[in-house]
């Protein structure tokens, strides 16, 4: 075995066909007995999808706008991450069951994994889809960044490995598949990082309808000015800073890095090529 090989087999492990790291497989009974509430909230995504930036949303709404609360504590805290769990310093479960209702849950879980009391409880969920390349460059940086990722090799390596479906969470597209098919439900919510790019309004609107809420003029607005990348980039609540060097190294590479789905495609390729992804998904899955 050489090394690339053996520090995959060290940090990442296989649970009943879905890769994941090798702490949140030695808490799988747990999560799989996990009690969902009829109340919660799932927040489900592919990792590096834009978890964080929906989150926020999602808070505020149920925080009313109002952005003082929200900054009482940092995101992972508010909203917990179901699979989440490091020998002594994170446990989404053990989070999760000290919460009162309404609770977030966040997590990267295609609907397979999903602990089935979330599908018998009927739950609301909003899944987030981003294009596959910015998925694909972000998670690079990602697995550059936090140590319990193996080494990612050069970018080509990566893609490969990417493609493959050998990282954390599987493949993408799998992934993406899947929770479509989910969302023929009205309790899914399907939405696209791309569209939130592009129309922030139209889809902080949708979200609100969607959490059978009304969309005041001042509530969205205090949204849209709140979650903006530069906001949540400065914003040590919504910014990951809050988690040491050795799980989370930002001086390798910030968590938000920069903008640059935001200068290519152009907006004018941006709309064809958000479409291109929704047509993909509906001409494979139907
Ligand atoms: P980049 O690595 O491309 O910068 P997740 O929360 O699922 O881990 O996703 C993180 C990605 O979402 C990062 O992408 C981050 O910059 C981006 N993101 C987070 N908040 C955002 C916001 N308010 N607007 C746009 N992108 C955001
Ligand atoms: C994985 C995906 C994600 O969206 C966010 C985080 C933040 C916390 C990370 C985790 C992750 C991957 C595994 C860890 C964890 C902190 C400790 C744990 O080992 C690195």
């Amino acid at each position: 075995m050489d090394s690339s090989k053996s520090e995959y087999a060290e940090k990442l492990c296989n649970v009943r066909g879905l890769i994941i790291y090798k702490d949140f497989a030695k808490n799988w009974d747990n999560v799989e007995a996990f009690q969902a509430r009829p109340d919660d909230l799932l927040i489900a995504t592919y990792p590096k999808s834009g978890t964080t930036w929906v989150s926020e949303i999602v808070d505020l709404i149920y925080k009313e706008g109002n952005v003082e609360k929200c900054k009482e504590d940092v995101i992972f805290n508010r909203i917990p991450f179901l699979e989440c769990k490091n020998e002594e310093h994170f446990d989404g479960i053990k989070q999760l069951e000290n919460m009162a209702s309404p609770r977030i849950v966040k997590t990267h879980l295609p609907p397979e994994y999903l602990p089935v009391s979330f599908w018998e409880k009927n739950c609301k969920m909003i899944y987030l889809c981003r294009n596959v390349k910015d998925v694909a460059v972000s998670y690079y940086y990602f697995h550059l960044m936090v140590p319990a990722h193996p080494n990612p090799g050069t970018f080509p390596e990566f893609v490969e490995k990417f493609m493959n479906g050998e990282v954390p969470y599987g493949s993408w597209y799998k992934h993406v598949k899947s929770w479509w098919e989910k969302s023929k439900s009205p309790n899914i919510l399907f939405l696209f990082y791309e569209d939130m790019h592009e129309d922030i309004r139209k889809e902080v609107i949708k979200v609100i309808h969607f959490l059978g809420r009304e969309p005041s003029e001042e509530l969205v607005e205090t949204i849209v000015n709140h979650t903006s990348f530069q906001e949540m980039k400065n914003n040590p609540t919504t910014n990951y800073t809050a988690i040491p060097d050795e799980f989370m190294n930002q001086k390798v590479s910030p968590f938000m890095r920069k903008v640059l789905s935001y200068i290519w495609p152009p907006s004018s390729l941006s709309n064809q090529f958000c479409r291109g992804i929704k047509h993909c998904i509906q001409l494979r899955s139907g």
